[in-house]
């Protein structure tokens, strides 16, 4: 990826990285298309969104036409062009496995594709995107929170003792539950305290930075022996398998080798399910039959991302009632089993929450995090609740990262998690 890298820098340095003139073919001319298009480059505002715009004009639906202009933007950044091919020749792909013709259909895929691809997800650009669907997701969530606060915060108020208690209710309201809501409270008056702020109008400010303080995440050491292994654990239904899925597209286009393996063997149907992925998304797939024991499939998944020299392994779980024991038990021996193959495995052990269940989801961090262990969360289906408060909950009571969250059911719709974001979306 060293010329991804490259172009990052170029694209980091704040000087508009116009794209190069590409070098003309020795045998013919540059095509009047290809001079107007690389002036226009030339003179854009260096956004990936605006590049594309420039690409896209002209092009309705996905063909010829697509191709030779995505070659040429490639073309334009002094992408090898095996890279731009290889690039180019996989979304075709996508396209047909879709079915998706139009611009329309397809641009947004296309932009998120290219983002990874060229390493611009931090960019400014890619944020705001991703900014303005968090903002969406949150849409219900900030309706609850949102107009209450406005209300709490209306008029002259002076922050006394009956506006506390409107506020305690307010969160509790929006299910960031008890604890977290007094943890909360006190955290904020502190705040207030320290600030000097008697008044109602100061006050929005501070619980934004509160908010955003909450999700700062500690650093941790990140490297690992390859292949990095991580196990999705979590409940019934909230969205394990799809993640899996979404991660798995995000590594490919990151240039990783991945692995799926099905570890959840409970239902045929869900090892089906998990090989469509894998295939859709170009992974490679390991499963044994319908009920084998996922230990097993766990060792020797193991053993083939090692042998065939995967980047990263992941391993879905089945996810009956976590209130059966023997779930944990199983658990547990898939840990035990994949650190004796690999010492360090599971690096992660990413627990995947549903936002819709509200609380629940704080018992399910619990008995999770004590039967094996929690590394982080993945927050699903964020997109259209109005639970989106329990974020906070859990963050507050297990000081759990959230690495990603879920924004909807398209592939590309899993992003990572910004709390500094969350909170401004969060309060309007
Ligand atoms: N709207 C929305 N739907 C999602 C999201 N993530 C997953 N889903 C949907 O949730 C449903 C369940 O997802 P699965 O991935 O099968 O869940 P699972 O945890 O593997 O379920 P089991 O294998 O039965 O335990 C599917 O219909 C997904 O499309 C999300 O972020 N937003
Ligand atoms: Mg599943």
């Amino acid at each position: 990826m060293g010329f991804f890298s490259s172009l990052k820098k170029i694209w980091g340095s704040g000087a508009a990285p116009a794209p190069a003139a590409p070098a003309a073919p020795a045998a013919a001319a540059p095509a009047d298309w290809q001079n107007a298009l690389t002036l226009a480059l030339r003179q854009a505002e260096p956004r990936l969104s605006v590049w594309l715009g420039h690409v896209l004009s002209g092009v309705t639906e996905a063909g010829p036409l697509l191709r030779e202009r995505l070659l040429f933007l490639f073309q334009a950044l002094g992408a090898p062009e095996a890279e731009a091919v290889k690039f180019v020749t996989e979304f075709e792909a996508w396209l047909a496995a879709m079915g998706y013709r139009t611009v329309e259909e397809f641009r947004s895929e296309l932009q998120y594709r290219l983002a990874l691809a060229l390493d611009l997800e931090d960019e400014e650009d890619e944020r705001d995107r991703l900014f303005l669907k968090l903002s969406e997701g949150l849409a219900k969530t900030r309706e609850q929170i949102t107009k209450r606060i406005d209300g709490l915060l209306a008029g002259n108020r002076t922050i006394d003792e009956t506006f506390w208690e409107e506020l305690e209710e307010i969160l509790i309201m929006a299910d960031v539950g008890f604890e977290a809501a007094a943890r909360l409270m006190d955290n904020l008056r502190a705040r207030v305290r320290k600030a000097g702020v008697t008044e109602a109008q100061g006050f929005r400010a501070l619980l934004q930075e509160e908010l955003a303080e909450i999700f700062k995440t500690p650093k941790r050491i990140q490297a690992v022996n390859p292949p990095e292994v991580v196990m999705m654990i979590g409940v019934n239904g909230v969205g394990k398998t799809t993640t899996i899925a979404k991660l798995a597209h995000r590594a490919k286009l990151q240039g990783r080798k991945v692995l799926i393996a099905a570890g959840d063997t409970f239902r045929a149907a869900a090892i089906e399910q998990l090989e469509i992925w894998a295939k859709r998304v170009g992974a490679g797939f390991f499963a044994k039959q319908a009920g084998a024991d996922p230990a097993a499939v766990a060792f020797e998944a193991m053993d083939k991302a090692v042998t065939e020299g995967y980047d990263l392994l992941l391993l879905d779980t089945a996810g009956r009632l976590h209130t059966k024991t023997n779930l944990m038990e199983e658990l547990k021996k898939i840990k035990r089993v994949l650190d004796k193959k690999h010492p360090g495995a599971p690096h992660r052990s990413v627990l995947v929450i549903d936002a819709t269940t509200g609380q629940n989801a704080l018992s399910q961090t619990k008995l999770f995090q004590e039967a094996v262990g929690v590394d982080e969360i993945v927050l699903t289906k964020l997109d259209g609740t109005a639970k989106g408060g329990v974020v906070v909950a859990v963050t507050l009571q297990y000081q759990v990262p959230i690495s990603f969250v879920g924004l909807g059911e398209k592939m590309e719709d899993l992003r990572p998690f910004n709390g500094q974001d969350f909170a401004k979306a969060l309060l309007g």
